[in-house]
């Protein structure tokens, strides 16, 4: 085990996770690390380079551990691919440093050989009680002050949906101490004067105490930022997001809130283990529309075991949410991409879908077998028919501009929707016309889905 009290120069690397780079994201494992060697280790010189985050990245790298003991890369498994390299650069130049490697890839994967990459391979988590802003990447920094800042309220959660990580991890809800949270948001007011803060928390109002002496907090310090969040549906009930309770949310700069929508139907919501029925997403989503807070609803099909009918019955849904109006954005449905873990992963598994079984295997696995981006057309996943395959990378597309942009003011998005719409209610999710916008949409405009 490396005596990580004799080291301190110390660069904790977080490389890209495809060929596209999430610019302006905050990375809160690798932050997070970054943060707690600076904090315990007494002495050190800790740097932090975020690939998402930098120009020029691979100079900068090349300069920083040109004067460090050990480099430390947070790995989620997408990652593999970019940081291998880095890994063979540091060995054939300077042997001397002592690489280490940790994250969600290793937490999952704690068996795996990995090689000579690495001098060690930490399996757990470390603490994340503490993110030292002076740490953060400059490029992030400017996104809180000009667009959005990002305030950690909670991590994980309690409820086990099949083909989310924390059905794997057996994780419980982590909410960060009210007072800490507090603490951040005026300080993040005072430093960075966002317009927009995002509450990071895999669901905001589990805690609906702690949410509510947020919101007080707010509105008694008279914070002019709006804020967003991720919720469930089903906390839109009497004596938690109630009509009591969402005037004081408006009140205080809500404007936005993030559902897990899913699917329409109820067999596949069960066989998700949602725990939510098609009733509550609706009635969820026209209380925010009746407050004025946008509703983005977030929609996966392709689900393994989901029917024709079944995904009609999303359609449908998506329809009666879209009906509303303006405040519901459709995000999806994207097809459901595996990720190691997951109950509905082990489902994929007896469909033949396999994953490798060494680190290295995984390098250029993502080449073959893209996951991870909503462009990726080329799928050949086991449990979807040859059709399905083919049709179902464009049903967001179709969807997205059809359902959001046929009424926008602007005249090319409203003709761009209005063709979509046309694709929606034909549900042709084909054509040489969605395909063509497709390929110039992951040509020119790839960073947000605008
Ligand atoms: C918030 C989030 C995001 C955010 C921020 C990502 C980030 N890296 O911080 C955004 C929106 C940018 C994002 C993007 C993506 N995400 Co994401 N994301 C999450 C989510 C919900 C929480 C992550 C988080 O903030 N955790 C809190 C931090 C503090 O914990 P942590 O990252 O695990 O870090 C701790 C330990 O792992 C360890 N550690 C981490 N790094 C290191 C390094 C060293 C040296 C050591 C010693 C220890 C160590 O200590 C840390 C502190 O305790 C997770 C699900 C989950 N609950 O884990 C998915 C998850 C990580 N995302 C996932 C995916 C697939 C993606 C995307 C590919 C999605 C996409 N289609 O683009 C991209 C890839 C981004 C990337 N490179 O990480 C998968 C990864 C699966 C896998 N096998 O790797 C997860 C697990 C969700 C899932 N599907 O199950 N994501
Ligand atoms: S999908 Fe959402 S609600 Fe379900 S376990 Fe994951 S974070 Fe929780």
């Amino acid at each position: 085990m490396i005596d990580l009290l004799n080291i301190k120069k110390i660069l904790i690397v977080n490389t890209r996770s495809s060929d596209r780079k999430l610019a302006g994201m905050v990375m809160w494992g690798a932050w997070a690390v970054a943060s707690y060697y600076k904090k315990t280790i007494k002495g050190s010189n800790v740097k932090f380079l975020d690939e998402n985050n930098e120009d020029d990245f691979l100079e900068k790298f090349k300069e920083a551990v040109k004067n460090i003991e050990l480099v430390g890369f947070s790995l989620t498994s997408m990652q593999i691919k970019y940081t291998v390299p880095l890994v063979k650069y540091i060995r054939e130049n300077y042997p001397k440093i002592k690489i280490i490697a940790g994250g969600i890839h290793p937490i999952l994967f704690p068996d795996q050989d990995y090689g000579n990459y690495f001098d060690e391979v930490v399996t757990t988590e470390l603490p994340k009680d503490t993110f030292d802003y002076s740490l953060l990447p400059e490029q992030v920094k400017d996104v809180y002050r000009k667009k959005r800042a990002q305030v950690v309220t909670g991590f994980n959660c309690s409820y086990k949906c099949a083909f989310c990580i924390n059905s794997v991890r057996n994780k419980r809800y982590e909410g960060v101490p009210v007072e800490k949270v507090l603490a951040d948001i005026d300080y993040v007011t005072k430093e960075f004067n966002p317009p927009k803060i995002y509450f990071r928390d895999e669901d905001f109002f589990q805690d609906i105490d702690k949410a509510e002496a947020i919101i007080d907090h707010i509105i008694k310090k008279k914070y002019k930022f709006t804020w967003d969040t991720s919720s469930r549906v089903t906390h839109f009930m009497p004596g938690r997001i109630d009509d009591d309770f969402l005037p004081k949310m408006v009140e205080s700069g809500c404007r936005q809130l993030r559902f897990g929508v899913e699917s329409g139907s109820q067999r596949v919501l069960n066989f998700l283990r949602k725990g939510q029925t098609p009733e509550k997403v609706k009635f969820a989503v026209s209380q925010c529309v009746k407050y004025g807070i946008h509703a983005t609803c977030s929609i996966m099909t392709g689900i393994p075991t989901e029917t024709t009918e079944e995904r009609e019955e999303t359609y449908k849904l998506i329809d009666v949410l879209s009906s509303y109006g303006s405040l519901v954005d459709i995000l999806g449905p994207q097809i459901y991409r595996p990720y190691p873990g997951g109950l509905l992963y082990e489902e994929v598994k007896k469909s033949g879908y396999k994953l490798p079984d060494t680190f290295e295997g995984w390098i250029n696995y993502y080449d073959e077998s893209p996951v991870g981006d909503v462009f990726d057309t080329d799928v050949h996943y086991p449990w979807l028919s040859k059709k399905e395959n083919k049709t179902l990378p464009y049903v967001w597309v179709v969807s997205h501009y059809g359902l959001n942009y046929s009424n926008s003011k602007n005249l090319i998005k409203r003709l761009i929707g209005l063709l979509f719409k046309w694709h929606w209610e034909l549900r042709w999710f084909g054509g040489w016309d969605v395909k063509f916008f497709m390929f110039l949409r992951k040509k020119f405009l790839r960073t947000d889905l605008e």
